[in-house]
């Protein structure tokens, strides 16, 4: 079979109208010049130049300077120093997709061994987008993930226990065991899902952003929160995705979609199933920025995020960035990954995230091989905690089961006593035994 890649554009920024590009000053950059690190380029983004009503139907996007990159060369040159991140930041990001990684092996493991149900889909290989976009978040912030969802909890402070307890199907997980591995969600860290099916979550982060957006401007209350939707390539044929984009430009929402482009959708390859594979070209299309960038790189996918968060953080609207990953394993850990090109998942391995980044902290001296070896053997030890934590944690009450599914006035709830009505004993008679 052949190996499925990916087209570059040499404009990887461009304008939605073609006969633009005498007022877009991305003609001169580079991809590299736009996105490789240290030497980060000058121009991340696009913008609307205009806001009249006759031009908005033509949005004209140019490219404008990023602030938070010229801050950082100021920075850098003022330190003696260019690098993009300082020994702490390393560290955590570091840390982050270590732990995402020995989080999403030791699923294999105990879904092999039984103590999983239903289907696991695991992140491996594509750390760096979650590092790279939800270490910048505040608590406030939302993320609305898909089925492929534990590292993106983990990132937003989602404790490895209670992730590895929902995943058990236990009373201590974060939703109580009721979800499973596809709908992992936190009240108290955003986020909001976990979504078995594919594009369900984009409107749900839509409508998150619009709540930050009421909050702000009909509340006047003061709140710049900004939600992050991550979803995959073959999400983006989906009808969800352009109403999504659509009313997100339209209203100035603060979101970031954001693309994990994988290349695949089960075993479909994104270039037999798209007409035009490049993802990111769909935001200008509708008024907003379109960035590519390498997901395998978790510095290029932060100064971007940095941008993409911060424009939707000061009201200027929604950001469309589509990210270059892989995944390492099968499309679930039911799927034997027969499909894909042997070379080209060595391609991909050659490029994993974690020894690239472990490769700059060293060879920019922010880190030594033993700290980091430290890092991994404390995450090593909170992983193997977790697993200990699941496995001995209660299983959930029997009238839990239907807590949640069904609306209390069809009466599947609370009956007038006070009690679940699925703990009258007569309940489940003439029906099927749950
Ligand atoms: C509405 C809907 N249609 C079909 C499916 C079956 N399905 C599950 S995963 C998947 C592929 C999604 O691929 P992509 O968006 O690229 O995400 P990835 O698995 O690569 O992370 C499909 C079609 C589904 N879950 N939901
Ligand atoms: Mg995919």
């Amino acid at each position: 079979m052949a190996t499925a890649k990916i087209i570059h554009n040499p404009l990887l920024i461009s304008s939605s109208r073609s006969a633009d590009k005498s007022d877009s000053c991305v003609k001169n950059l580079s991809p590299s010049s736009i996105f490789g690190s240290p030497s980060l380029g000058k121009k991340l983004f696009c913008v609307k130049k205009s806001v009249s009503p006759i031009s908005r139907r033509c949005a004209n996007v140019v490219a404008v300077s990023s602030d938070v990159v010229k801050e950082k060369k100021l920075k850098a040159s003022s330190s003696g120093s260019n690098l993009l991140i300082t020994k702490e930041e390393g560290l955590e990001l570091y840390e982050d997709m270590y732990l995402g990684r020995a989080f999403e092996d030791m699923c294999a493991q105990m879904y092999y061994r039984g103590k999983m149900f239903g289907f696991v889909h695991l992140y491996n290989g594509q750390e760096a987008v979650s590092t790279g976009f939800i270490k910048l978040l505040k608590k406030e912030d939302c993320v609305v993930s898909t089925y492929r969802d534990h590292v993106h909890a983990l990132s937003k402070g989602v404790s490895a226990r209670e992730v590895m307890s929902e995943l058990f199907g236990k009373a201590t997980g974060c939703c109580r065991g009721q979800g499973g591995s596809m709908h992992m969600f936190s009240k108290e860290h955003n986020v909001l899902g976990g979504f078995a099916f594919i594009g369900e979550g984009i409107p749900v982060a839509t409508g998150a952003a619009f709540t930050s957006k009421y909050k702000r401007e009909a509340l006047k209350e003061d709140c710049d929160e900004v939600t992050l939707a991550f979803f995959g390539d073959g999400t983006c044929n989906n009808g969800q995705f352009f109403e999504c984009l659509n009313m997100a430009a339209l209203w100035k929402l603060p979101i970031v979609f954001v693309v994990e482009n994988n290349l695949w959708a089960i075993g479909m390859s994104h270039l037999r199933a798209t007409s035009d594979p490049q993802i990111w070209k769909k935001g200008p299309a509708f008024g907003m920025p379109g960035v590519h960038v390498d997901g395998m790189d978790v510095l290029k996918v932060r100064e971007v995020a940095k941008e993409a968060i911060g424009r939707a953080r000061r009201g200027e609207g929604p950001t469309l960035v589509e990210c270059e990953t892989y995944r390492f394993r099968g499309h679930s850990l039911a799927d034997p990954d027969e499909l894909r090109d042997p070379a080209e998942k060595a391609h991909y391995a050659m490029r994993d995230p974690i020894t690239a980044l472990k490769k700059y902290i060293i060879e920019n001296k922010l880190a030594s091989e033993a700290d980091l070896k430290a890092i991994e053997k404390k995450i090593d030890e909170v992983v193997d905690e977790a697993v200990e934590f699941a496995d001995k944690s209660p299983v959930p009450p029997r009238s839990q089961l239907l807590e949640n599914v069904f609306a209390d006035p069809r009466g599947f709830g609370i009956g007038p006593d006070g009690k679940y009505r699925c703990e009258d004993p007569k309940f489940t008679e003439g029906t099927a035994q749950v």
